[in-house]
């Protein structure tokens, strides 16, 4: 999915902070995952490992420096109100990242110090028997959390603003001096210092009124820890692309003239959910002939017919990690000469991009290789002009567990950051569009192409297609 806005610099993810070794967290670490805990059953990733979320949270308050850290998990949608047709309920990017856990009703609060070991707490809503008769076992305080998560201190969440009372009154002075930092699913009202009276959050309202000091956002230091994943995080990202690969695999052996776009959504998302991942990153985009050539289209209504080309822009996202793989298909099985024109054209730009990715280089670099590259290869393909003129949006987006993924694009490349590569063409006029993205893992010497299983070539793309036909025509399909 394309970013529709210029890329720049989003945030400014340095902290100051004196090097220490965060022992206190790290010990944690070491207790024992309870196996098969009960919350997080329903995710077929499995837990965080402790140590990832140790090392995580360790790292955190090492950019800190001094300070207390809230983090706010979502809250559950009412579902008469908010969302009529969707009852999930999806963690709050930032807390899943800190502490694994899909609980609603929670906070964590991680205490950086200059002087004195961290600390960390966990506050989960009590168990309440009767409301689990009706949704479930929940995860409460106690020692199945403190395994989970590797946080030793849980404690219920009614706790929480006597807790915050007496941190000011222990050590009003040098610990408030670091400020207040707020992140995760934070109510809009609670987001500014100056609107506190009308913030009646459970967990940031107290946390505002107990700290005197400055108040600063929580988002830029995990955005640019988010940006370098880690093993576990590769380890689900991976398979999300994989799912995502097969989905498209999958429409290119189904795809015939008169299908409805909303009949290949409906095979793409049966591949994401039977392989296990619970929901689409972002609205799959399925469009054809002239919704080729719309960069959000989402509505899939439109029966295509022969002749028209088929932007297929989606992402499986699977324990908490999104995919975002775009293939442009030909309806009929066959790229007319002029498609095949235009296609080509977008992935040598492509794959030019591809190529330069290492270590050191910008985003911005490998926009300008593939513009450059577009400029010297459109000959008459698009009139007096280059092709590049239509171009419109930007090449690249991080990606992680949001698709448009957290992080600053003033960063040059370094190993473990996942990006997405997607140039494309689009031609109202002719109802062409053309857009080829893949997702791409910045390695220590180069880029492995971790969505490489969906077929890109228009050869390999028109193969896949013709043995889906013929599929169809024995009647195996
Ligand atoms: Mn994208």
């Amino acid at each position: 999915m394309p970013l529709t806005v210029e890329i720049r610099a989003l945030q400014n993810g340095s902290g100051s902070g004196t090097p220490r070794v965060r022992t206190a967290l790290l010990a944690c670490a070491l207790l024992s995952v309870a196996s098969g805990a009960s919350a997080q059953v329903g995710s077929p990733a499995g837990a965080v490992p402790v140590d990832r979320l140790a090392a995580r949270r360790a790292a955190l308050l090492e950019a800190i420096g001094r300070g207390v850290v809230v983090v706010r998990s979502a809250e559950e949608r009412n579902l008469e109100g908010d969302y009529p047709q969707d009852s999930d309920f999806r963690q709050d990017n930032d807390f899943f990242y800190l502490t694994g856990l899909e609980s609603a009703g929670a906070a964590l609060v991680l205490v950086a110090r200059t002087d004195g070991p961290d600390e960390a707490i966990l506050y989960l809503p009590a168990r309440q028997p009767a409301k689990e008769q009706w949704t479930g076992e929940a995860l409460g305080p106690g020692a199945e959390a403190a395994a989970l998560t590797g946080i030793a201190d849980v404690r219920p969440a009614e706790r929480f603003a006597e807790d915050m009372a007496r941190l000011r009154a222990d050590t009003a002075s040098p610990l408030w001096r670091g400020g207040l930092v707020l992140g995760g699913a934070v109510p809009p009202a609670c987001r500014v210092r100056a609107v506190e009276p009308r913030c009646d959050d459970a967990f940031v309202g107290p946390a505002l009124a107990a700290a005197g000091a400055e108040v600063r956002s929580l988002a830029p230091y995990v955005a640019s820890q988010r940006l370098v994943k880690d093993a576990d995080e590769l380890k689900r990202l991976r398979r999300a692309i994989d799912i995502t690969a097969e989905a498209q695999r999958e429409a290119m052996r189904s795809a015939s003239p008169g299908m409805y776009e909303y009949e290949l959504e409906a095979v793409i998302e049966y591949t994401f959910r039977r392989r296990g991942a619970e929901r689409v990153g972002f609205p799959s985009i399925v469009g054809s002939g002239p919704n080729s050539t719309v960069l959000h289209y989402d509505k899939n209504r439109r029966q295509t017919r022969p002749g028209d080309l088929v932007v297929m822009d989606i992402g499986a996202e699977y324990g908490y990690y999104t995919a975002d793989v775009t293939r442009t298909i030909p309806v009929s099985g066959r790229f007319t000469p002029r498609q095949r024109a235009i296609y080509e054209l977008v992935l040598g730009a492509q794959q030019a991009a591809i190529d330069a990715i290492r270590p050191g280089v910008s985003v911005q670099e490998l926009e300008e290789i593939a513009r450059r590259y577009m400029r010297e290869h459109s000959g008459g393909l698009c009139g007096d002009s280059s092709c590049d003129r239509y171009f419109i949006h930007g090449l690249s987006h991080w990606l992680g567990m949001d698709v448009h993924d957290v992080g600053a694009y003033d960063r040059p490349l370094a190993p473990g950051m996942v990006l997405t590569v997607e140039p494309g063409v689009y031609l109202p006029g002719e109802g062409l569009g053309v857009r080829i993205e893949d997702d791409v893992l910045v390695t220590a010497t180069g880029g492995e192409v971790l969505s490489a299983g969906a077929p890109r070539t228009v050869a390999a793309v028109e193969a896949l297609m013709a043995s889906g036909a013929r599929e169809r025509a024995a009647g195996a399909r």
